[in-house]
């Protein structure tokens, strides 16, 4: 575990032959559970284990260990099945990206964040992001009366106990499309605008929203309502056209199996990091290929380098790309992890480095030692908690 900026968990596999892999296994917020998980249950069965065997390894940690699913079991696997294919692809003397099929387009568009806690604020934030390149850009706003631009953390919130963050879902519906309209006015039709609701709304809510959104053409309207309730998209998607993405907080491909099935989104925002690594990964981006659905991995910056450099091996390779999101790294983390993927006008490319590309300087890492810290919560203006 390391915190160079923010807490990271990283696992290392060292073959006989001396060859290393790295896998990410951080879940923000609960990184000790998954670093027990993975030292207590995970490390004494891999020891002695054929690092080659990547499936049947991957099978039998999620079968074997007869409970199934979850956010720590899962990203724990997920950091074993990338270190795994970290050494196969070294061991082959190529990028990862060789051996999911070769690339199938010549670099990986992304889409970075703005926000602002009013209009001026976010104008600038927008400017800021399209100098850097961005080619898409996410759109967050700050809303009358509430205390704090949501779902949105501009410092490491590091203490005991969460933050906590006010909310109207009200007040929010009655003002984001006036803020989409301002920025259309301001920006022009052609920049990619994405927004994110943060599982706050519910079914008929979200319903609403993606309508009122319509004449301003989102490249996708985000996690619009708690997902795991599958059938509730079914009346978000009668009632809109505005395209739908979900899935950071989706751990296996059985939570996504009406929404893809039926077609009631179109994007699937899993990261390797909480998929259980890019085996299940590739397989859902697969399934969801069938269904013209297109991939948009999920990279906050509490998915280590690592976990981002898979996702865009994955990304170079799968035919249904759709974006992938990049909110850049401290300085600092980018020392920790050096990497050879690139981040270009907007772009990202893994490179071409043998494996996924990545090491960890273990000195610097043990430097900046695990710092206890929290998402925030939320709670409604008269104090009854809801989704953050
Ligand atoms: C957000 C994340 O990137 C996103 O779309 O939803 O920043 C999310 O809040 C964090 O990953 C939570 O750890
Ligand atoms: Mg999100």
């Amino acid at each position: 575990m390391t915190s160079p900026g923010r807490n990271f968990v990283t696992l290392k596999i060292e073959t006989d032959d001396g060859v290393t892999g790295l896998g990410d296994a951080t879940l923000n917020g609960r990184e000790l559970a998954v670093a027990t998980y993975l030292s207590e249950h995970v490390v004494p069965l891999l020891t002695g284990t054929d690092p080659h065997r990547i499936e049947d390894t991957w099978q039998s940690l999620y079968r074997g260990a007869y409970w199934r699913r979850g956010p720590v079991t899962m990203a724990a696997i997920a950091a074993v099945d990338v270190a795994l294919w970290d050494i196969k692809a070294k061991v082959a003397g190529l990028p990862l990206y060789q051996l999911l099929g070769g690339k199938s387009r010549d670099r990986v568009r992304t889409y970075g964040h703005a926000h602002g806690s009013d209009m001026p604020e976010l104008f600038d934030s927008i400017n800021a992001r399209i100098a850097q390149g961005y080619p898409a850009i996410r759109v967050q706003t700050g809303i009358p009366g509430l205390r704090k631009v949501y779902g949105v953390r501009s410092t490491l919130d590091q203490g005991v106990l969460p933050v906590v963050e006010d909310w109207d879902s009200a007040a929010y519906m009655r003002h984001v499309p006036a803020v989409f309209e301002e920025v259309r006015n301001e920006f022009g039709p052609r920049l990619p605008l994405l927004h994110d609701v943060h599982h706050r709304l519910t079914p008929i809510q979200a319903a609403r929203l993606g309508r009122d959104l319509e004449p301003y053409d989102l490249f996708w309207l985000e996690d619009c309502t708690p997902a795991e309730n599958q059938d509730g998209l079914r009346l978000v998607r009668r009632n809109t056209t505005t395209p739908l993405a979900i899935g950071e907080v989706f751990n296996s491909v059985f939570d996504y199996q009406t929404l893809v099935n039926e077609q009631l989104i179109d994007y699937v925002r899993s990261s390797v990091t909480h998929f259980g690594g890019v085996t299940p990964l590739k397989k859902l981006f697969d399934f969801a290929a069938l269904h013209q659905i297109r991939s948009g991995i999920h990279g906050p910056e509490d998915i280590s380098p690592v976990g981002m450099a898979a996702g865009i091996h994955l990304d170079l390779a799968i035919h249904n790309f759709g974006i992938q999101e990049y909110s850049g790294y401290t300085d600092l983390t980018h020392e920790v992890f050096p990497h050879a993927f690139t981040f270009t006008d907007g772009y990202l490319h893994p490179g071409d480095a043998p494996g996924i590309g990545v090491e960890l300087d273990e000195q610097l890492a043990a430097a900046h030692p695990y710092a206890p810290a929290y998402l925030p919560v939320n709670r409604l203006l008269d104090g009854t908690v809801h989704d953050w």
